[in-house]
């Protein structure tokens, strides 16, 4: 199958190309590398070294003999976006290039206005590229589950049956997102639902749940396929920064009392769910929703489990509850539903001991590197906060070419 990777220089785009192109799928990879000026801007970087998609690309083809074709390009430019989606002729694109984190879409007024701005425009084009030139293109976007935020009753995929003065419809799950960022993904939805329904494209939206890891078969293969690993507070998500707060000797940060519930999955299983979701692409006109995650957690139990781990490791861990900079419940209900995916043949990789320890070693091995300072939040969602950005650095949205 032909597949475009929009954001194939991510965290999650750079092994999903990989793993599509190893099963034989003819893969093309976009991106703008706007994630590492938003690193240069904040100051942060991963845990490796990474090396630059074209050489990624080149190290690919020398050690596997396959091609990925890569394609610079920035989703707000809608002249560009039309002219690869008409040239590489996608059947599947898997949609990852979007701004993806929460503290940087909260960190002031002008990145909550270019995620936005970036996120639904960016999104807006493929659409309506797709509709244009592409029109049987299955869109594979992904959302989040924090899309749904945390209702005290159980969260289905996508759509709720409810009956209301009698009379009853299947409606879109009430979304209740906490930040502009994971708003953005709700907007996204909302257009995405919208021209399914209109122009009869096919879309599925894969609300993923909180990734770690740090490795996949391919990534393993040689230093330079690696994917970046972040574990600042505004790029890292929970459990990666744990496992880098471990093995450094820093507290684990536990934001407030720590019982916020979410659905965790490996990078492993995200490549897996991703390719289900090709393999077996919607109907047109049909706008399905998938929730992607393997199991819950909440936050305080993660750090446990890295304490005990870590332990047997040798290390010294601790762990910290501190402020809670954002503002979320700490306490609450959580029951998403998980079938599709399953019902597809997923198999999730379970967080056990072996693959919190393989990650913890892989982690020290790199420890030298952290940047320690990175690493305690400062960002905070009521608008009270230290300086992220030096105050020298005024805040002004990039240009899209042809903008
Ligand atoms: N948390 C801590 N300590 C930390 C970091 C986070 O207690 O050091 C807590 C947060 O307060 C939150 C939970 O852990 O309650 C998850 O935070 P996170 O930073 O791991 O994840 P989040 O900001 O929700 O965003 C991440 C990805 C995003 C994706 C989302 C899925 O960055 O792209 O959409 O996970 S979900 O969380 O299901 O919405």
């Amino acid at each position: 199958m032909r597949i475009l990777v929009l954001g194939g220089d991510g965290y999650l785009g750079w092994p999903t190309a990989m793993y599509l192109s190893a099963r034989g799928h003819a893969v093309g990879v976009l991106d703008n590398f706007a994630k590492r000026r938003w690193e240069v801007e904040l100051n942060v970087e991963p845990l490796f070294p990474i090396a630059t998609l074209h050489d990624r690309v080149k190290a690919w083809k020398e050690v596997t003999g396959r091609t990925i074709e890569l394609y610079v390009a920035d989703l707000r430019n809608y002249g560009a976006v039309r002219a690869i989606l008409e040239g590489f002729r996608p059947e599947a694109v898997i949609h990852y290039g979007e701004q993806p984190s929460a503290p940087y879409s909260m960190i002031d007024h002008g990145r909550a206005v270019f995620t936005q701005v970036n996120n639904l425009s960016g999104t807006l084009h493929v659409l309506w590229a797709m509709r244009e030139v592409a029109p049987a293109c299955h869109l594979v976007k992904l959302g989040t589950m924090g899309e749904y935020g945390t209702p005290n009753i159980d969260i289905e995929e996508g759509f709720i049956e409810i009956e209301y003065k009698g009379r009853k419809d299947v409606l879109p799950y009430p979304k209740q997102a906490g930040s502009f960022y994971h708003l953005s993904k709700v907007h996204d939805s909302h257009n995405i639902l919208f021209a399914c329904r209109v122009w009869k494209l096919r879309s599925t939206d894969l609300n993923q749940g909180v990734v770690y890891g740090i490795e996949t078969e391919e990534t393993k293969l040689d230093p330079r396929l690696m994917t970046s690993f972040h574990y600042d507070e505004v790029f890292g998500t929970a459990l990666n920064r744990f496992c880098v707060q471990a093995a450094i000797g820093i507290p684990l940060t536990v934001y407030g009392q720590g019982g916020q519930t979410r659905g965790f999955l490996n990078i492993r299983d995200t490549l897996r769910c991703v390719e289900l979701a090709v393999l077996n692409p919607p109907q047109a006109g049909e706008y399905r929703v998938f929730n992607q995650f393997t199991e819950t957690f909440n936050v305080l139990d993660l750090a446990e489990m890295v304490k005990r781990e870590g332990e047997k490791l040798g290390l010294a861990v601790q762990i910290q509850h501190l402020k809670n900079p954002r503002v979320e419940a700490e306490q609450h209900y959580y029951n998403p539903v998980l079938r599709k995916l399953l019902e597809l043949g997923l198999k999730p990789h379970r967080l056990s001991d072996v693959l919190l320890d393989s990650m913890l070693q892989a982690v020290c091995e790199h420890a030298p590197r952290v940047k320690k300072d990175i690493i305690l939040p400062r960002v905070s969602w009521d608008g009270v906060r230290e300086a992220v950005v030096e105050p020298g650095l005024a805040w002004a949205a990039p240009r899209a070419h042809g903008d």
